[in-house]
């Protein structure tokens, strides 16, 4: 079996996104809506087991809040409030890739492995974090992003998944998938694509027994390694 592509998963794989950006953002948002919420750094730790900003927040108001003060419409602009200072907070530079990435990207240009993205969050979010890490043009070296609403059910849903190989022509088997979190994990397993784990301080302690290893990030991992999970050593 060979090595065809590797598929990426957006926050806290391709960068440290959570803390200090998609937080900062939402309370940000918040405060510029006039809502009287705020996500501190340890709340935001048990609100980021459900994906995607405005199912989080609907999770928020409903279930820790128990109470019903935002419609789905409201929800939505505060969201993509939200989303306009998250972008403008990738634009800084202040998010830079995680240890690896760049390198690991490089190296499947080189071997003609395909490079795609399987990521909860806005599309909008995606472009701008690879223009401002890897260029201008860097969207195009990915075959597929895959982000947000463009499947019902996200993550730990295995639709973004489903939706990349088919959109990339692939079979689960010749794809590796890298992932920082369970509900990742769960998503791409259950596609059944092979995943290794980067994990991050809000992800270190969660159950990656389905994972095929893991790492504290990707300055060791290259498509040798990759080809070997795969299968076949590389030649
Ligand atoms: C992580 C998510 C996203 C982000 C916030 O995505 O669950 O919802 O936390 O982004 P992944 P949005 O790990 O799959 O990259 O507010 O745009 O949803
Ligand atoms: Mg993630």
């Amino acid at each position: 079996m060979k090595l065809k592509c590797i598929i990426f998963d957006v926050d806290g794989t391709m960068a440290d996104t959570e803390r200090n950006g998609h937080r900062v953002a939402f309370n940000l948002a918040f405060q510029e809506t006039h809502l009287d919420w705020y996500w501190n750094e340890e709340l935001y730790g048990q609100l980021l087991n459900v994906t995607g900003g405005k199912e989080r927040m609907s999770y928020y108001q409903n279930d820790f809040l128990k109470k019903n003060t935002l419609s789905e419409n409201e929800i939505t602009a505060i969201h993509q409030c939200k989303t306009n200072h998250y972008v403008k907070l990738l634009k800084s530079g202040k998010i830079p890739l995680r240890k690896g990435v760049k390198n690991l990207i490089e190296q499947a240009l080189q071997e003609n492995i395909k490079l795609a993205i399987s990521t909860t969050t806005t599309p909008v979010n995606v472009s701008t974090l690879l223009k401002a890490t890897l260029g201008a043009d860097s969207e195009s070296i990915f075959d597929v992003i895959a982000a947000g609403d463009v499947i019902l059910h996200k993550k730990p849903a295995p639709d973004i998944y489903y939706y990349t190989l088919n959109q990339l022509g692939l079979k689960a088997e010749n794809c590796i998938a890298i992932e920082d979190s369970s509900a990742g994990l769960a998503a791409a397993f259950s596609a059944g694509i092979k995943t290794i784990i980067t994990t991050n301080k809000y992800t270190q302690d969660q159950d990656f027994s389905n994972a095929l290893k893991i790492y504290p990030n990707l300055g060791t991992v290259n498509t040798q390694s990759l080809n070997q999970f795969i299968g076949e050593n590389h030649v």
